[in-house]
């Protein structure tokens, strides 16, 4: 990707006519509450159906990284699975894991050859890791895998609670 193509919207991540929107799944990869549970309830039984044959596979998804599925009924084609860190502080490697989980999921839409991808805020919701500090991470993660992942166009991160928004939108004005 040349250039800046980062942007930030207010909503719901299950109504993006992107090709893969992100979610910020668990190790287990068998669904949950919050945006995970948002996903798999808008986008229907064949994404956890792909999840489990994943997990038969590789016996699910280590914290930093990210698994793709369908996007079964949503509008996006695929789904990538990042698993974000619990937040227990900030000493046990927190920043690092969450930088990785976007850049796993940057990673894989450039193996599939997807030009846009939409974020949700991962682990700033059920995991608790802290808004302020996640913007920052996953900004410099995102523009970091991106120098690497020529196909991805536009990069879209869907803030559903209002800090986030307000937040995303600071650190992105100007692009
Ligand atoms: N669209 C966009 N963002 C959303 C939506 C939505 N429809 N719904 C919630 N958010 P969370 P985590 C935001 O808790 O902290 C699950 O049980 C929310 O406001 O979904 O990574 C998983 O299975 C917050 O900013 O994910 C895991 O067990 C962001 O999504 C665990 O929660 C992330 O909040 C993961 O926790």
């Amino acid at each position: 990707m040349t250039g800046e193509h980062l942007q930030v919207v207010h909503g719901d991540i299950t109504r993006m006519e992107v090709d893969a929107i992100v979610n910020a799944a668990n190790n287990g990869l068998l669904g949950g509450g919050g945006v995970d549970g948002a996903i798999h309830g808008a986008g229907g039984p064949s994404i956890m159906a792909a999840c489990r044959a994943i997990r038969d596979k590789q016996g699910g998804c280590p914290t930093g990284e990210a698994v793709i599925t369908t996007g079964g009924l949503l509008p996006a084609p695929y789904v990538i699975h990042a698993v974000g860190p619990v937040w227990h502080g900030g000493a046990q490697n927190e920043d690092a894991q969450l930088a990785s989980a976007y850049r796993s999921a940057i990673r894989l839409a450039a193996e599939h050859n997807l030009r846009t991808v939409a974020f949700p805020n991962i682990s700033t919701g059920i995991y608790g890791f802290p808004r302020e500090r996640a913007v920052d991470i996953a900004i410099a993660a995102v523009r970091e895998a991106l120098a690497k992942a020529p196909s991805i166009e536009q990069v879209t991160f869907v803030c559903f609670d209002d800090e986030n928004f307000r937040l995303y939108r600071d650190r992105l004005r100007g692009n």
